[in-house]
């Protein structure tokens, strides 16, 4: 499931040598003023390359992360959660075909990007390869795997290029009702009874190491970032990410009187950052490799998906569509 060659210990090369030096330096004047860059603008191959590569890992990670909470949807206890979890599950699914249409911009084609995801040529988010045993482990996902897409995503809705930074925009906005909705839930499952907070309680500690590597390996062992940050696409680093997020949510993890697996967590007051132990970075390569829990069994879901999908793209695509010849 690794795609883009390369491992996360190796810095990517620059590859900008066969740039016209002119047209590279308004580009990066434009992006030094807070110009965004429109798909038929000019831009260096390697901006094209690498906002399709991190583009379509998003929207890759946005159908792969529908799955784990969309097997709790017939389990959600009672009505309402139901629906709200629905209503969310079928935002995400949405918030891969705004950013597959992002994609399609830079002149990849949807269908190449679905054929690299179920031939495991795309990564997706490490998070979604993890079961969500219980309901409180969907809980633990609508709030907090939410709060980090949107530690990223608000950061990167101000970004330079145009159709993604809109894109995120958008999304974020969806996403603020989804943390709403986990943290509702979380509050109640934390308040309720002795078995609720213990189910609440076991689903963030089997959390907390998948949250960890959620925002990406430390800023000195990534290969994309000074490029993408030097282009303004990604507005904030790794650990910068991380940090905030700890910022925000750790406060109220406690405050629902919840414990986080780590005994090195704590904000040091001298520096203003967080402090923690280091997740374990081999597991995260496994898992981003394609040797997590779940990995296998996702794709074989996007596989049925496509396989049983097949018919109704061919039906569009025939000479005979309404869609394709419109009628008279
Ligand atoms: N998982 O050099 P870096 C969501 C890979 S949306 C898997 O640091 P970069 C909504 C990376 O691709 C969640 N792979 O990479 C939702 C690269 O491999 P490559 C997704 C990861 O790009 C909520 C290699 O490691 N959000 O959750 C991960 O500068 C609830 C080296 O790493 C986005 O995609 C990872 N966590 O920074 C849905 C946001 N981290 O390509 C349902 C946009 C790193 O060379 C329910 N993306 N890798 O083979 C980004 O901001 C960046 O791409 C990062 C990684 C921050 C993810």
């Amino acid at each position: 499931m690794y795609g883009g060659g390369g491992s996360i210990d190796a810095k990517a090369p620059i590859g900008l040598e066969n740039e016209d030096p002119v047209k590279l330096q308004e580009f990066e004047d434009r992006i030094a003023r807070g110009e965004k860059i429109e798909p038929t603008d000019w831009m260096p191959a390697l901006y094209r390359k690498q906002l399709i590569r991190m583009i379509e890992q998003h929207a890759h990670s946005e159908i792969i992360g529908a799955l784990p909470e969309g097997t709790w949807i017939t389990r959600a206890p009672g009505f309402k959660r139901k629906l709200a979890l629905m209503a969310k599950v079928q935002d995400e699914v949405g918030h891969a075909q705004l950013l597959y249409s992002a994609a399609e911009t830079l002149g990849k084609s949807r269908e190449a990007m679905i054929d690299d995801l179920i031939n495991g040529k795309s990564k997706y988010s490490n998070i979604f390869n993890y079961p969500a045993f219980t309901w409180a482990d969907a809980n633990a996902i609508s709030w907090l795997v939410d709060a980090g897409a949107i530690v990223n995503q608000l950061a990167n809705s101000r970004g330079s290029y145009g159709p993604y930074s809109r894109a995120l925009d958008r999304i974020c906005k969806e996403e603020a009702f989804h943390l709403k909705f986990g943290h509702h839930c979380v509050i109640h499952m934390a308040s309720g009874t002795k078995i609720q907070r213990q189910m609440m309680q076991e689903a963030i500690t089997r959390w907390w190491t998948p949250l960890m590597h959620f925002f990406g390996p430390p800023d000195k062992m990534s290969k994309h970032t000074e490029i993408l940050v030097r282009w303004k696409v990604k507005m904030a680093t790794n650990d910068q990410n991380r940090q905030q997020f700890l910022d925000m949510y750790v406060p109220k993890i406690w405050e629902l009187g919840l414990t986080i697996p780590d005994p090195n967590l704590r904000k040091n007051k001298e520096t203003g950052q967080w402090e923690y132990t280091e997740p374990d970075w081999e597991e995260f390569k496994r898992v981003i490799n394609g040797d997590g829990p779940l990995n296998a069994e996702r794709l074989a879901v996007r596989r049925t998906a496509e396989a049983r999908g097949r018919w109704v793209r061919e039906a569009l695509n025939s000479p005979k569509s309404a869609y394709v010849t419109p009628l008279a």
